[in-house]
């Protein structure tokens, strides 16, 4: 037994017809998907990869990347995808912290990461966006033979990287029943079938791209139109062949903004689908009166992968993200003292059931604090539950930014700039933004005499952090506003720059 190889990888051997429909139009069988992800297995393990291991990608969306996720699951290893925008002062510490056995970088990253992973032991191949480099020529001699490795229910598939309110990322720990649990849920609540074609534009480093979209796909047997990234023209050009889209509120935004997007380009679509960021009500609002197709909201977090959806029949109500999945339950309880609130009272979100993650790796305490006695995981979200059921998310009681889907914590921002020279210190917010939902912008107090500039600060943290974590705008100020309890009161901050990219 392996419930995720065999629910999601086995059923695609001998599969003739197309499941993966690449950007000019070629297509790869089941099958030869299939055999790849067994060629893909043998070179994992003949660079000495055991169960249980970790294998770290940064690379490319590909077929073959997408080869490697399911050679991973049956060989038994934790899966471990690292976003493309990461420096590689990121990568050190999720290299060093994970402990992979192996890594796959893009061939451009080789020189930069090479020294790092000889120095932590960790085998390092290649691969490119167009399935070239080291991994791919291995796997072109191997055999595709490969017999899938026994796992548990409870057994570790993947381990996936979010920020923390404190500053050090935590490796979310999914066991293949988080995974498969989840799938089975999406899958009967959102309707999917063999007929589906998803149209696949979101990156595969990240829950929604991987869990929610392939996943789901793969365990109907559906097909993809895999697109590297989500460019306009394409998914316009390509979404006639599609029945089914996923994404994250900026998709939806850009799709408006051109008039080509409307009632007939999408007559034979059967579902759109929502998250990881709040869709504005206006957003779901417009898209219905162009289109005649109202956007399927549902809420998750990497922790938990999917918790709650609007129904696929009932009334897919704008400003809410519906019902929680079937097996998994919500609740909202008083953000100082835990108690669990009356219906209709705005708290903190905490959701309990098979999606729940096993904990961070390697982090008891963190764990610890993130989950109540009777196994309710603290969300961090804001939010109620009215009468009828539906959830609402109102904000967040952590200090966190979305932009265009991608999460960022201020607090990771502040230490970087605050640890430059001629800074005293500076606070991060994110303001409303037309295009990524929010965007970061720093507040910076200079140091006495300091002449340091915003393209400084940018260019400084262009070395450490991803890009889309950098500030978007550099305000400098002579102070922060602070609360009695010298708290920075961030709030005024965000009220004062709110307006500053609607201009
Ligand atoms: C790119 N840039 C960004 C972002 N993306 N800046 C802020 N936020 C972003 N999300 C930067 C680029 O580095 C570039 O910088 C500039 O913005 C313009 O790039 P552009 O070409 O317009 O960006 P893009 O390539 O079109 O990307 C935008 C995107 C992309 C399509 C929205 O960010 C995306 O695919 N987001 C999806 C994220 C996602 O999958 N999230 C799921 C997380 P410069 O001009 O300086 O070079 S999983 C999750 O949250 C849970 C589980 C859930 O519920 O799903
Ligand atoms: P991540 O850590 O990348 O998994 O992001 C999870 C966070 O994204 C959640 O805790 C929410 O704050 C946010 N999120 C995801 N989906 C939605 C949604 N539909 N509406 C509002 N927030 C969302």
């Amino acid at each position: 037994m392996n419930p995720l190889a065999d629910a999601l990888v086995a059923p695609l051997s001998g599969r003739a017809d197309a499941v993966l429909i690449r950007p000019d139009g070629s297509t790869l069988s089941g099958d030869a998907l299939y055999r790849l992800s067994g060629q893909i297995a043998n070179v994992l393990v003949g660079a000495g990869l055991q169960p249980g291991d970790r294998v770290a990608i940064q690379a490319e969306k590909s077929v073959e990347a997408l080869a490697l996720y399911l050679a991973c699951l049956r060989a038994g290893a934790l899966f471990l995808p690292l976003n493309t925008a990461y420096t590689t002062a990121e990568l050190d510490y999720f290299l060093g912290d994970a402990e992979p056995r192996v890594a796959i970088c893009d061939p451009a990253s080789e020189a930069a990461l090479g020294p790092m992973a000889r120095d932590k032991g960790i085998e390092l191949l290649t691969l490119d966006g167009a399935g070239g480099g080291t991994l791919a020529e291995g796997a072109a001699t191997a055999p595709d033979e490969f017999a899938t490795v026994p796992r548990e229910p409870d057994d570790l598939a993947a381990i996936l990287y979010t920020s923390g309110t404190t500053g050090r990322s935590k490796g979310a720990m999914l066991s293949q029943d988080n995974l498969l649990s989840n799938t089975e849920a999406l899958v009967e609540t959102w309707r999917f079938t063999s007929d589906d074609v998803l149209l696949h534009a979101l990156p595969i480093f990240h829950a929604h791209g991987l869990f929610v979209a392939v996943n789901v796909l793969l365990r109907v047997g559906g097909r993809m139109i895999f697109l590297p990234k989500f460019d306009l023209e394409t998914v316009i050009a390509r979404l006639p062949e599609a029945t089914a889209m996923m994404g994250v509120p900026t998709f939806y935004t850009r799709l408006l903004s051109d008039a080509r997007f409307d009632r007939d380009l999408t007559s034979h679509m059967r579902l759109f689908i929502s998250g990881s960021a709040p869709l504005l009500a206006e957003t779901h609002q417009a898209f219905e009166a162009r289109t005649g197709h109202r956007i399927l909201e549902r809420y998750g977090m990497t922790e938990t992968t999917m918790s709650t959806s609007n129904p696929y029949d009932g009334e897919r109500r704008a400003g809410t993200v519906g019902f929680p999945l079937p097996r998994v339950e919500a609740r909202i309880t008083d953000a100082e003292t835990g108690a669990v609130l009356e219906q209709g009272e705005v708290g903190i979100l905490e959701v309990r059931g098979p999606n729940v993650f096993k904990g961070y790796w390697r982090m008891p305490e963190k764990t610890a604090e993130e989950f109540r006695a009777d196994g309710f995981f603290i969300t961090g979200d804001i939010a109620r539950i009215d009468a009828e059921g539906y959830v609402t998310i109102v904000g967040r009681a952590k200090d966190l930014v979305i932009s265009g889907g991608y999460n960022v914590y201020p607090k990771e921002v502040e230490s970087e700039i605050d640890a430059l020279d001629g800074v005293l210190e500076s606070a991060v917010i994110g303001v409303p933004h037309p295009d990524f939902g929010e965007a970061v912008v720093a507040a910076v107090v200079r140091e006495g005499g300091s002449q340091i500039v915003a393209e400084g600060i940018q260019t400084a943290l262009q070395e450490r952090l991803a890009k889309y974590k950098l500030p978007k705008l550099v305000y400098f100020v002579e102070e922060l506003p602070r609360n009695t309890m010298g708290k920075v009161q961030k709030n005024i901050l965000r009220d004062e720059y709110q307006g500053v990219f609607n201009k």
